[in-house]
């Protein structure tokens, strides 16, 4: 029986591969295929999203590296992270030794897959060779302006008496994690990066990323939220001018109260003199901003004067007016607005409309009844004076030069609060100096390095009296540092720069080597980051353009897949509590890493979630032991070759399709078609061996073509058989084989084309939700389309048809 044995042949590859380091590139490489998986939080546990992920760079990056490039294909740890304390604090070890412990398992499990990385790129978040940059990037955007002390909520448990990150607060009670007191929210200073300086150009360069998949672009564009409107001012009683926000200035007519933010510095001045509304901010302040109440508000007995109609609208102070928003305040429109709707209905405040539908609007005038509900579409003034009858467009242009007002663009994006309160991150790097403010930690004392973790209440970093108290690096007098760590975010912002040249110890990267690699070509990882590390790793690439750290480098990555899910067999999420988990381990162990790779890879394309599948595990390791039989055979001369001409001419026609096809496929990321495309040649290997005198070179070339096709995703199994070819070296190093496509192959694609269009015609009429069952669905017709097209392109395969045993042709593709 001839089978290979994975537990012998897996380790002998990775050791081979390592020896002749296959993975390494040299720094004095020009522009190589930069090849990126979003790199992992050091759980210690590798799961199948892992897997999957990774097992499709690594293949990515093999197909590349087999086609000739120089290939960039790096692995590195987030290693920072609250998961770390609260293991250390269960386990009473520190959150270092844990992390370190969990990267060294992690990376054995990455070689046990097979995963080809340039380990000496390797970097951890966590080290200070790595973290120093993070401060040292810290004080050159501050440098650059890009550094705020700006007020932010935060959680603060009145009997630890300390500032507990999101992550301790626990319920929806919202209760410390360690003494299960209700917290308390406080307003803070803390340390800000203005992404906001840069909303518009993050904004406007996401329409020519498209090698991004547009549910992320527009993920991202709804984000940074940017709302064209225009600023008005408002006399407030003796309080003077204040300045609203709005979009919709054609509603001015409509304005039946005004309302300021609690925050709001003329509601703050107010409070001073009227005791409900001091009452009312206090207790608006130490409410959690994600529970809003749009009925929540007070009348503070002042009048705000309509500058279009010269009335006297009441102003409240009302909890859903948002002080970081626009100007903080804004005048209502019950009729138009639905918020403000609710807000005047609870407190019985008028109604006017001032918009109704336009003809072309197909919704009667007669039917809308602003009482009722908000009509907020755009319309025809009404009840605006001479402005009666102007569209809602026209009324907001013209109205700006007509009340004074300015076009003012806004943005739902905020800045990016850096701060936590938590040991296990990088120490911004500033000190506290009674006299001097703020000092940064002068360049020659970075890193400022995390002292020793100690159980405590609260962060670690306040109980560290030795480390905490330093001279001013101004004056020399008593200071202390700042005792918050970066949100971790900041160490992904930029990783993909340090792998570039991971041991440089007098910059974060070489700027010359990175303005050449970047950017990344092929970025994978999940969709959970469309926004935030997408978003944060675009606004440090620019940043750094503009202070010359990089050189014409705008964005960080290319191309970008997010990876669908990998379902438990019940087609749920794999988790813990539901048990459907399948450990990657146990796979490996069991099958062996080819067999989860081929799999996982067969089973969907990356973009698409899909079930694991015991049959198909099985289907995928039959395949594989398959091959690796046939080539067997092959190698030691049990099959008996004579000269069929006719039939060997087919099959040398389909190999060269088929390696056309998979590289077609390996391209455009769509692994599962290529792997089909081998899955037929073998077959038709082996029918060829069994039904007729096989030609021999021809049979040689199917199999070495069959390998190598195979290689990116079953690595293993691809350098066994490459080895019983007598293939010279490794297959990850060999050649790819050369893709010319048949004559006829053309009007093959253009079938398979038109068939996946068709299929997304079939999806957009009817409204199925998996184009891929489509395919199928109508692939029989096509099957037989691409058989007589062929016929009538009067190629080798009427011949080959009369051979009962070929006439699968038709159902290649
Ligand atoms: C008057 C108005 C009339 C508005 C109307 C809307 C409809 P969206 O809704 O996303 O376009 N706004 C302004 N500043 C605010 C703040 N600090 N907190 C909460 N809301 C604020 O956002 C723009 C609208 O949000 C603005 O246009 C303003 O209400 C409100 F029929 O002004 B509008
Ligand atoms: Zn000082």
């Amino acid at each position: 029986e001839r089978a290979f044995d994975h537990g012998e042949v897996e380790p002998r590859w990775q050791s081979a591969w390592d020896e002749a380091d296959v993975f390494r590139i040299d720094d004095d490489a020009t522009d190589p295929e930069y090849v990126l998986a979003m790199f992992p939080y050091t759980s210690g546990q590798l799961h199948m999203g892992h897997v999957r992920n990774y097992t499709i760079t690594d293949a990515y990056a093999r197909f590349e590296r087999m086609r000739g490039e120089d290939v960039l294909h790096p692995m590195g740890w987030d290693s920072f992270g609250l998961p770390a304390e609260n293991a250390a604090e269960e386990r009473d070890t520190n959150p270092r030794d844990w992390t370190m412990n969990c990267i060294d398992q992690m990376r054995d499990q990455f070689v046990e897959m097979g995963f080809g990385y340039d380990w000496e790129r390797e970097i951890a978040t966590c080290e200070p060779e790595y973290y120093q940059w993070n401060q040292w990037l810290f004080k050159q955007f501050r440098e650059a302006g890009l550094v705020e002390r700006q007020a932010a909520e935060l959680n603060w448990c009145p009997s630890c008496e300390t500032v507990l990150a999101d992550e301790q607060v626990e319920g929806e009670a919202e209760l410390c994690w360690r003494c299960d007191t209700p917290i308390e929210h406080r307003e803070m200073d803390q340390w800000f990066l203005t992404i906001t300086d840069y909303a518009e150009e993050l904004l406007a360069a996401l329409d020519d990323l498209d090698g991004w998949p547009n549910n992320v672009r527009e993920m991202q564009r709804n984000w940074i939220g940017r709302q064209e409107g225009a600023s008005v001012a408002f006399e407030v009683g003796e309080y003077g001018d204040v300045d609203i926000f709005t979009t919709r200035l054609d509603t001015i007519y409509g304005a039946t109260y005004f309302s300021l933010a609690p925050g709001h510095p003329v509601a703050q001045e107010i409070a001073e003199d009227n005791d409900e509304v001091a009452e009312y901010v206090e207790m608006a302040e130490g409410a959690d901003e994600d529970d809003l109440d749009v009925t929540s508000g007070v009348f503070t007995g002042e009048y705000a004067t309509n500058p279009a109609t010269g009335e006297e609208i009441p102003v409240y102070v009302a909890d859903y007016v948002l002080t970081d928003v626009g100007t903080g305040a804004l005048y209502a429109v019950p009729a138009h607005d639905d918020r403000d709707h609710e807000f005047a209905t609870h407190h019985d405040i008028d109604i006017t409309q001032v918009v109704e539908p336009a003809p072309e609007a197909d919704v009667d005038p007669e039917d809308v009844n602003v009482q009722e509900a908000a009509y907020t579409e755009d319309g025809l003034l009404v009840g605006s004076g001479e402005f009666d009858g102007l569209t809602s467009e026209e009324a907001r242009d013209r109205f700006v030069d007509e009340f004074d007002g300015e076009h003012r663009t806004e943005y739902n994006l905020r800045d990016w609060g850096i701060s936590r309160q938590r040991y296990w991150g990088t120490p911004i790097p500033m000190i506290r100096c009674e006299d001097c403010g703020y000092v940064p930690v002068p360049d020659e004392e970075l890193p400022v390095e995390l002292p020793e973790f100690v159980h405590t209440t609260g962060n670690p970093l306040d109980a560290a009296e030795e480390w905490k108290h330093v001279d001013c690096p101004d004056c020399g007098a008593d200071a202390v540092r700042e005792t918050d760590t970066m949100d971790t975010f900041v160490d992904s912002s930029w990783y993909f720069l340090r792998y570039v040249s991971p041991d440089l110890d007098s910059a974060p990267f070489d700027t010359e080597r990175a303005s050449d690699w970047m950017p990344v070509d092929r970025y994978v990882g999940g969709i959970e980051h469309a926004v935030m590390h997408l978003l944060y790793a675009r606004f440090f690439t620019k940043v750094l353009d503009d202070v010359d750290l990089l050189s014409g480098v705008r964005e960080p990555f290319m191309n970008l897949t997010n990876q669908g899910m990998v379902l438990g067999e019940d087609g749920n999420k794999m988790s813990k509590s539901r048990g459907n988990g399948v450990s990657p381990q146990r796979i490996i162990d069991e099958y062996g890493a080819d067999t989860a790779r081929l799999f996982i890879m067969e089973a969907a394309q990356p973009e698409k979630e899909f079930a694991w599948s015991p049959e198909g595990v099985q289907s995928s390791h039959s395949f594989l032991q398959n091959v690796y039989r046939l080539v067997g055979e092959f190698a030691d001369g049990e099959i008996a070759f004579g000269s069929d001409g006719d039939i060997a001419d087919y099959v040398a026609r389909e190999i060269d399709a088929t390696a056309a096809r998979a590289t077609e496929e390996y391209e455009r990321f769509r692994f599962n078609h290529a792997l089909q495309a081998v899955r037929e040649l073998v077959s038709l290997l082996r029918r060829y061996r069994e039904a007729t005198d096989p030609d021999r070179d021809t049979v040689e070339r199917g199999l070495v073509t069959a390998a190598k096709l195979l290689a990116p995703v079953a690595p293993h199994v691809g350098e066994e058989l490459w080895e019983q070819l007598d293939g010279e070296g490794l297959v990850a190093e060999a050649d790819w084989p050369a893709a010319e496509a048949p004559a006829d192959y053309a009007i093959e694609r253009r079938l398979v084309e038109n068939t996946r269009e068709d299929a997304r015609d079939i999806v957009d009429t009817v409204g199925i939700a998996d184009p891929e069952t489509i395919t199928l669905v109508v692939a029989p017709e096509w099957k037989h389309d691409v058989v007589s097209i062929a016929r009538e392109a009067d190629n080798v395969v009427p011949a080959v048809m009369q051979n009962e045993d070929l006439q699968r042709y038709g159902e290649a593709a």
